[in-house]
């Protein structure tokens, strides 16, 4: 599938649910939530390599990654951790995160393009899923 392209997110659910899971104080979440409520994402594609890159304004994240190969990362809230991103479908990434000493929930995200070219976006901490919806701009 074709994951490039410029994304502008189209609706986010439980968000803010995710990052109490990972136990972002109040304060920290009030940021966060307002600022990832107007992401740009970019990305590029080549073959299994994927180059993602994520504005907001308070943080702006930047990953390659080649499906099927372990590399690192970060947690939605900012811990380094090794991820491994394998295709669950044919259009569908799902990645497995493992943090340096295995501390918090555990975390994963999955990218998936639908039939009608949307991007879905899932992030998940322990029974936590957020799913934030992304249409090309
Ligand atoms: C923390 C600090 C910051 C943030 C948190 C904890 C903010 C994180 C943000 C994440 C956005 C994610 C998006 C995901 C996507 C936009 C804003 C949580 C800055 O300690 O849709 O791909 C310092």
């Amino acid at each position: 599938p074709d994951f490039a392209g410029t994304w502008e997110m189209k609706s986010s659910e439980n968000f803010d649910e995710l990052l109490k899971k990972l136990g972002v104080n109040k304060m920290l979440r009030l940021i966060a939530v307002k600022a990832a409520s107007k992401p740009l994402v970019e990305i590029t594609q080549d073959g299994e390599t994927l180059s993602i890159k994520t504005s907001t304004t308070v943080r702006t994240t930047h990953i390659t990654f080649t499906v099927g190969q372990e590399f690192n990362e970060a947690t939605v809230d900012g811990r380094p951790c090794t991820s491994f991103p394998l295709w669950e479908t044919d259009s569908k990434i799902s990645c497995e995160q493992t943090l340096p000493k295995g501390e918090g929930p555990k975390t994963s995200w999955t990218r998936e393009i639908t039939n009608d070219g949307k991007l879905i976006l899932t992030m998940g901490a322990d029974d936590v899923i957020c799913t934030r919806l992304y249409e090309r701009q």
